[in-house]
């Protein structure tokens, strides 16, 4: 045995001297790390040259050991491997009284390349789980060992039962079971696959060492009889069973078989029969789909969670209190799928995390959540609610997983009543996706006040049927003014509020028309659920943040929107129109109309807000009005656009006619015929508020002037007036001006007042010998009137009023 090289006996002897490193006795050493330069030092004087060197720094042993280790090595040579192995003790801790290696297999690959599989034993007894494989290249130089070796075992090897005994002890724990080996036909089937006259099915108990529950880690060690019980039927598998070789007790199984993935069938709640993947087990099948990693609990009326995996004898899942965990399982794996086929989303983490449902959760419980974790559901208490476990309603819970993985909507606010919007849209989308048949537009429908018909929740294609706002700041509106979000306040009204985005994606995908609660019509069609889903997950998952309002989901959708829809030939997509009408109509932005580019077409204005410009896109084709114009813009004239073109060719049509100002005027349109200079550019109408300033015109001549002409239109928030000009008499005639607000003035800046009237009075100077008024002047009007020159001259005062008939 001990037959080390020279140098190497002497080092290992050396330090069995000074540092015992040959003991696997070394406590102090076994702390995390410690040994393992040591370990590389042992490889470096084990091996020619170590490349590359990879350790589990829980067992300390390397599980990966490249470079030019050894030349000139005959790996075919079983021998000849385990002296390597041996040579190499220091390295993986091989204790060569107690440790060796049975030859596995030896494959030879097209590179040249030789693999040795070897399995460990332990005083000549296998150690499951523990082989290596040593690869030499074409120039049989040692390139590699790898794989695990257990080191540091300590047991007794006698078995005190027989594998008679422990077979029998499996049997028992399979019981009932369809053994295949009794079956000739896949005897003869097994004999024939490996051309083996000898292969049976029959299990064949072995000793072997193996870690109690399967656990490499915590690595307790046992001697069992380990065996395969291979199962048809119902319980179809390879059970591996390891018995306790001292005990008898069965410290693992499981079934190794590579698809132990079943098909369970049952009666749900909502769905009818359904079927759903489970895992078979001994003894059944639990609620475990193994694939999609979902697995379904119940909490049996108590609140803690998860609570008990379901399990079922047959995978026939008809019992009545099994009927929402059919639900719950079954959905979950629809909702999975509809994340990962329409989505390529892996779970609501994106990497496949395990997607845990509780059902009866709580005592008549009438809700449903996300826990952080996890998905519970009550059953309600049969009069609000039935089971929560409609379809919908998983797809609402799953998607807060999704919003707390992606855009982080805070609960609260309007960030949470979007939060709340978006697991009612997916929990819709779901719907859809699953149960396309009877999907509809209704949250929670199905189990919503179980004895009335027809009813729901909630409405997203009518909120305020079901208490919620469907224009921001609406009706049903919750308001934020001075909100501390509390539970009791339902977080400032998250599943109120959530109404607003749930219409306007209800509007978005199935369209609709109407005047919102602010006044602001809309006629939207709709671009279809499979369009809006996109476009909503992408907000969702690109844009919005935790603190998003509905401002900020309206630009999330609008940039979503323009990154899966961009523009046509530089025109606004069908897509993007419709998602900005869609916020529009729920009372958010102003109305956005395509871009440019276009040929010809109307501009429509709607949704107004009072600012002294108004910025649009001027819409493509079409008929595009210019409507619902607030009374205080009574008119516009002024259209331009950012390229600075002048757009002189840009006609106004007013509704009632030319030029008249269109006061309560819902419709003015303007047509144009845009030029290539117009591409690109944003488009603005500049609305004014316009003052009619009227001169009342009191002159007591006779002149071409008559009253209440409008003497100049003021727009907007301010502006010069000046008073009409004055009807030439002679030099000597006089004026007086007063504005309707008492203001004597000839010209000033006026302040938004509507129809304010200036009246300008025309006099004559009676002083004058050179009376040139145009007559008939024989409706003179004489007033005293202050007149004062300035300094310097006489004061000439007119001393009398006098009317000459
Ligand atoms: S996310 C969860 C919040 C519940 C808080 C209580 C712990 C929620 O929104 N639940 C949904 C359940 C639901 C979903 C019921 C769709 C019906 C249809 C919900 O809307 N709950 C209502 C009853 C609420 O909490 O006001
Ligand atoms: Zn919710």
């Amino acid at each position: 045995m001990k037959s080390y090289s020279l140098g190497k006996g002497i080092l290992c002897l050396l330090f069995l001297v000074v540092g015992s490193l040959c003991s696997p006795n070394t406590a102090f050493l076994q702390q995390k790390g410690e040994m393992i330069p040591r370990i590389k030092d042992a490889a470096a004087r084990a091996f020619l040259s170590v490349e590359r060197f990879e350790i589990d720094e829980n067992k300390n042993v390397p599980y990966s050991v490249r470079g030019r280790l050894a030349v000139d090595v005959n790996l075919s040579d079983v021998s000849e491997v385990r002296q390597i192995l041996k040579k190499s003790s220091a390295v993986f801790r091989i204790d060569t009284t107690t440790d060796d290696f049975l030859q596995k297999q030896i494959t030879r690959d097209d590179l040249g390349m030789t693999h040795a599989r070897v399995q460990q034993t332990y005083k000549g007894i296998p150690v499951y789980g523990g082989e290596l494989i040593l690869h030499s290249d074409a120039a049989n130089t040692l390139k590699e060992i790898n794989g695990k070796f257990v080191p540091g075992l300590n047991l007794d090897v006698s078995a005190w039962i027989s594998g008679e005994q422990a077979l029998q002890t499996a049997l028992q724990d399979l019981r009932p079971a369809t053994y295949r080996w009794l079956n000739s036909e896949q005897e003869r089937v097994l004999k024939e696959v490996l051309n083996d006259e000898n292969a049976t099915w029959l299990p064949k108990p072995l000793l072997m060492i193996a870690p109690r529950n399967g656990d490499f880690e915590k690595g307790e060690y046992r001697l069992v009889w380990k065996m395969t019980i291979a199962i048809d039927g119902e319980k179809l598998g390879n059970y591996e069973y390891f018995i306790d070789a001292k005990t008898g007790e069965v410290i693992n199984k499981f079934n190794s078989m590579p698809n132990d993935d079943a098909i369970g069938t049952g009666t749900s709640n909502y769905n009818g029969t359904v079927s759903f993947h489970t895992n078979t087990i001994v003894g059944g099948y639990e609620m475990y789909n193994i694939l999609r990693n979902i697995k379904t609990y119940t909490a049996n009326n108590g609140t803690s969670l998860p609570g008990t995996l379901l399990t079922d004898s047959d995978n026939t899942w008809d019992a009545t209190a099994q009927r929402s965990a059919v639900d719950a399982h079954w959905a979950a794996e629809a909702v999975r799928d509809f994340y990962l086929v329409v989505f390529n989303r892996n779970s609501f983490d994106n990497t496949g995390a395990q997607v845990r449902s509780t059902v009866h959760y709580g005592s008549n419980y009438n809700n449903a959540f996300w826990n952080g974790a996890q998905l519970v559901f009550g059953d309600g208490d049969g009069v609000t609610f039935s089971s929560l476990t409609s379809i919908d309603v998983c797809g609402h819970e799953f998607a807060h997983a999704v919003t707390q993985y992606t855009a982080g909507l805070i609960y609260q606010g309007e960030s949470g009543a979007l939060n709340e919007a978006f697991s009612d849209v997916f929990g819709t989308n779901v719907e859809f996706y699953a149960t396309p048949a009877k999907a509809n537009w209704l949250i929670g429908e199905e189990c919503y006040t179980p004895g009335t018909g027809g009813d729901a929740l909630r409405y997203m294609n009518n909120p305020n049927l079901g208490g919620q706002p469907d224009t921001y700041d609406g009706t049903h509106w919750f308001s934020q003014t001075g909100c501390v979000p509390s539970q009791s306040n339902d977080y400032c009204g998250v599943h109120t509020n959530s109404g607003v985005l749930n219409y306007a994606y209800y509007l978005m995908s199935q369209g609709g028309s109407g005047t919102n609660d602010i006044g602001t019509s809309f006629n939207i069609t709709g671009i279809g659920i499979t369009t809006t889903r996109s476009i909503a997950y992408r907000a969702l998952t690109v844009y919005l943040t935790s603190g998003s309002n509905y401002a900020s989901a309206r630009t999330a959708f609008l940039s979503a929107a323009a990154d899966l829809y961009p523009d046509v030939s530089g025109q606004r997509s069908q897509e993007y129109v419709a998602t900005g009408d869609a916020f529009v109509a729920v009372g958010i932005g102003v109305k956005l109309i395509a871009k440019n580019n276009f040929t010809s077409g109307t501009i429509k204005i709607n949704g107004l807000s009072a600012s002294s410009g108004y910025v649009f896109f001027a819409a493509v084709g079409g008929s595009q009005t210019l409507e619902a114009i607030p009374q205080q813009f009574q008119t516009y004239d002024r259209v331009w656009n950012t390229s600075g073109n002048g757009l002189s060719n840009w006609q106004k049509q007013p509704q009632g006619g030319q030029p008249a100002p269109i006061q309560g005027a819902t419709n003015v349109i303007y047509t144009f015929n845009p030029v290539l200079g117009d591409n690109n550019a944003t488009y603005i109408a500049d609305l004014k508020k316009r003052y009619n300033v009227y001169r009342n015109d009191l002159t007591d001549f006779d002149g071409t002037v008559s009253a209440g002409i409008v003497a100049q239109i003021v727009e907007l928030n301010s502006g010069v007036v000046s008073a009409p000009a004055q009807q030439t008499i002679n030099s000597r005639d006089y004026r007086f001006y007063q504005w309707s607000d008492g203001v004597l003035a000839s010209s000033r800046t006026v302040a938004p007042i509507d129809n304010m009237t200036l009246t300008a009075q025309y006099k004559a100077h009676l002083a004058s010998s050179s009376s040139a008024a145009t007559a008939p002047n024989n409706q003179r009007e004489v007033s005293q009137v202050g007149w004062l020159l300035s300094s310097g001259l006489p004061e000439r005062r007119p001393h009398m009023v006098c009317k000459i008939h």
